[in-house]
């Protein structure tokens, strides 16, 4: 009986989330009475029921650090039932884009118990700010197989979301994949509709401004920044807060459905959602780069740090370890919490408890966008006359940047750091370090977060790489991301992670590779391979060659999507007008500008499985492959300008185009709206 009142005096607590609360042992641990099943745990999990993390106990079996030497173990069993999970979807595409002579269903149905056979896919969404999240938006839109009314037209790409194990964001990119998790999985078009009486993905209005209303009623741009200085203000009575706080509260007003930007959800709290729990979507990571103490630029020997819904930490051998996200800002020393005999610090106060709810999602997603900062310094800081900040967040700002050193206001300050004293290969930069100091992933250029994707044992096959970077004068991608990431896997942080060959920025532009999808590293062949027998016979031994990239890059379809990296609004017209214009990048035009689109994309998703079986693919694939693969060769003549035109012409099916004064809208808008037509019709 004392039990019974007991738990559901916990649960009362757990669920109305009461502030302060100390969650009883139990419930933290695999008890069977309070089993994952009987608590019905939403996302606002944090236990202060607001954005500040709170003091809990701990649970039985300590929080502790691990090394990177393999997936965790949380991660491994879910992946299992995922793969399971992505089998009929990937049929379901296979089978649909009817590659000539070959029998998709025959083949899957062969290699459904073979994981090493069944395509492994991962979705990678760059960085870019605004334009990374709408560009993202479109491939995405287009990928959902839940978006019924426009699969007919994404033949192509139509349910590679539901066959994909693992998808990843960065920055801008991280925007998109933390909105579809921390709204239930919602697809874009979903979000777009958004919600009554919300901001959700309201872009139109400045995020300095705030929105009209956040589900409680009318907002001002006073009451709004009071409400995140308050939030921010309760944080940082017990914890290490900057400039990342005030920019992560802002940013989940337009991206969680909840009011005020749900402050007591979690990026842990993913794990909890009824479509993570039955691994009915990929696996979502978000990206952020490691600035060591002192460092001021962040070089490709940054040591890159992932967020997935079970852990923080890094694969590189800077850090090589991970810690549970739910437990960050417990007091870890040398992988374990507490001094372990439950001793006093020199306040008196018991150093042995634990903390829960410090990685509030929107603060994840604020931290690997951190170089967006910017917006609110640029214009808190700027004249104040008719900046729409108020002074008293000005000053809060103020004061942190004097505490920091003003070169530090991309930061998102973890403290403690969770891998204090931790230190198993001697390579680490920040183990005598109390702070884990983390900025923008994409600062160290490797804008495409492809780092978690191409680690060997997640054995990925193929990655859909969408790349929304501003690298040319005019912001359009030429592949520096890429670049980047295929010099760093040379060096010895890149500790034996592969990546395919790809060209400089001349040749990727001379050669067009930036102005439709290419795939890399198409012939395994030409990389050493070789397997690595991880010694169980579960057919699981590690390939050594990377996964063939699937280069997605942003370009002119039916919109000059390359609007610029810092612009803080776009009327929804606009939005809408790039997300059609992702979505037409990823179905070519809805196959309109190559019929054989979906067959190609099809190839390129078992390329991989054909050659670890030492079979040949079909005909029809060495024709795309002679399309799509880049083939080695280069063209580096120095290109002065790069000013790409309509690769189909402009998206007049909208009138919101025309209204939402787009580059070369109205006047000369309507009439290249009107070339188009005529075109098209002599073509017709
Ligand atoms: C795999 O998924 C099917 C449903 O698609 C289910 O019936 C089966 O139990 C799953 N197998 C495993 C090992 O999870
Ligand atoms: C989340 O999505 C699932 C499936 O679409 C739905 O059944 C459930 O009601 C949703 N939950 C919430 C809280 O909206
Ligand atoms: C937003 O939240 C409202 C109220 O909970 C819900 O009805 C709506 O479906 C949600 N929309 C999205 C896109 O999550
Ligand atoms: C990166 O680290 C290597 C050694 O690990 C060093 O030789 C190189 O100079 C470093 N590069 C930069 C840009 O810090
Ligand atoms: C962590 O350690 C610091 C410094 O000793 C202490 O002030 C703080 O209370 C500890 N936190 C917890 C949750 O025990
Ligand atoms: C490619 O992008 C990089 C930035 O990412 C830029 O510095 C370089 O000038 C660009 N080169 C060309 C040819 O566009
Ligand atoms: C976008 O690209 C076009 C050329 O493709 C260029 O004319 C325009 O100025 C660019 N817009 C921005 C905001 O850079
Ligand atoms: C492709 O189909 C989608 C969905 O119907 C539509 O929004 C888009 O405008 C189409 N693209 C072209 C180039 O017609
Ligand atoms: C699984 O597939 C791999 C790659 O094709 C192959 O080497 C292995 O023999 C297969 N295992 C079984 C049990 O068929
Ligand atoms: C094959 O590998 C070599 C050596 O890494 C590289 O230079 C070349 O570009 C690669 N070819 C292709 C087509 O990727
Ligand atoms: C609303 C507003 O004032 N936005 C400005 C913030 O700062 C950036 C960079 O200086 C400007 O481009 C925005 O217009
Ligand atoms: C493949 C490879 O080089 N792996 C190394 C990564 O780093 C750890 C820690 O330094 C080594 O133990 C691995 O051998």
């Amino acid at each position: 009986m004392l039990t019974v009142s007991r738990t559901l005096l916990w649960l009362g607590l757990a669920l109305t989330g009461a502030p302060g609360v100390r969650s009883h042992p139990a419930a933290d641990s695999t008890s069977p009475v309070l089993s994952l099943d009987v608590i019905p745990r939403a996302l606002p999990d944090s236990p202060s029921g607001d954005y500040a993390p709170a003091i809990v106990d701990c649970p039985r079996t300590r929080p502790s650090i691990r090394l990177a030497d393999r997936l965790s173990d949380d991660e491994a069993s879910w992946v299992r039932r995922r793969r399971n999970n992505t089998i009929e979807p990937m049929r379901d595409l296979l089978v649909r884009a009817a590659i000539p002579d070959f029998d998709a269903a025959a083949y899957i149905n062969r290699v459904r118990d073979n994981t090493t056979a069944l395509p492994n896919i991962g979705i990678a969404f760059s960085g870019g700010g605004y334009r990374a999240l709408m560009n993202g938006a479109g491939f995405l839109t287009a990928a959902d197989s839940r978006n019924r009314d426009l699969a007919e037209h994404a033949t192509a790409v139509a349910g590679l979301l539901q066959s994909a194990t693992y998808i990843a964001g960065l920055s801008g990119g991280g925007w998109l994949v933390g909105s579809v998790f921390a709204n239930n999985f919602s697809t874009v078009p979903a979000l777009q509709r958004g919600a009554e009486d919300s901001p959700l993905w309201r872009f139109d209005r400045s995020i300095l401004r705030g929105p009209r209303e956040s589900g409680i009623g009318i907002l001002n741009t006073i009451d709004y920044w009071r409400t995140i200085h308050d939030q921010v203000s309760a944080k940082a009575a017990g914890w290490d807060t900057s400039i990342t706080d005030y920019w992560g509260r802002a940013l989940s007003y337009q991206l969680v459905n909840a009011t005020d930007g749900g402050p007591a959800y979690t990026f842990s709290s993913i794990a909890n959602s009824p479509h993570f729990r039955d691994a009915e979507a990929p696996f979502p990571i978000l990206v952020a780069d490691g600035r060591a103490p002192g460092e001021r630029i962040i070089s490709l020997n940054a040591t890159v740090y992932e967020f997935n819904p079970f852990e923080i930490g890094s694969w590189d051998p800077t850090t090589y370890g991970f810690a549970p996200l739910r437990w960050l800002a417990s007091n870890f020393t040398d992988g374990t919490v507490g001094r372990g005999g439950g001793g006093l610090d020199d306040d008196n106060r018991d150093d042995n408890n634990c903390v829960r709810g410090f990685d509030q999602i929107g603060f994840v997603m604020g931290t690997s966008s951190s170089l967006f900062n910017q917006i609110i310094l640029q214009n808190t800081t700027a004249a104040a006359a008719d900046t729409p900040v108020p002074s008293f967040v000005v000053d809060a700002i103020e004061s942190i940047l004097r505490r920091l050193d003003r070169n530090e206001n991309d930061i998102a300050q973890y403290e403690p750091n969770p891998f204090y004293r931790w230190n198993p290969t001697g390579q680490s930069h920040n183990a005598d370090a109390r702070q884990l100091s983390l900025v923008d992933g994409g600062e160290d250029l490797q804008n495409i977060p492809l780092h978690p994707l191409i680690q060997p044992f997640r054995a990925l096959d193929v990655i859909f790489a969408v790349d929304s970077s501003a690298d040319t004068h005019n912001s359009w991608p030429n592949g520096t991301a890429l670049r980047a990431t295929y010099d760093r896997v040379a060096t010895e942080i890149g500790n034996g992670t592969l990546f395919p060959a790809v060209p400089d920025a001349d040749t990727f532009i001379n050669l067009g590779l930036n102005r439709r999808p290419t795939f890399f590293g198409c012939d395994a062949a030409n990389f050493t391979s070789s397997r690595i027998n991880d010694d169980d016979d579960d057919d699981d031994d590690l390939f050594v060659v990377p996964p063939l990239i699937i280069y997605v890059p942003n370009a002119p379809y039916t919109v000059f999507s390359n609007v610029s990296t810092f612009q803080p609004s776009y009327p929804l017209g606009q939005r809408d007008a790039i997300i059609r214009n992702g979505f037409n990048s990823a179905t070519r035009g809805n196959n309109t500008l190559d019929e054989e689109w979906p067959v190609c994309v099809a190839c390129a998703v078992l390329s991989r499985s054909w050659w670890k079986a030492n079979e040949s693919a079909p005909d029809a694939c060495a024709r795309c492959f002679d399309r799509y693969c880049w083939d080695g060769s280069t063209d580096t003549a120095p290109v002065r300008n790069y000013d790409p035109a309509y690769i189909i012409g402009p998206d007049f099916g909208s009138e919101e185009n025309a209204a939402a004064g787009l580059p070369g809208s109205r006047g000369p808008w309507a009439l290249s709206a009107m070339l188009g037509v005529a075109v098209l019709m002599v073509a017709l």
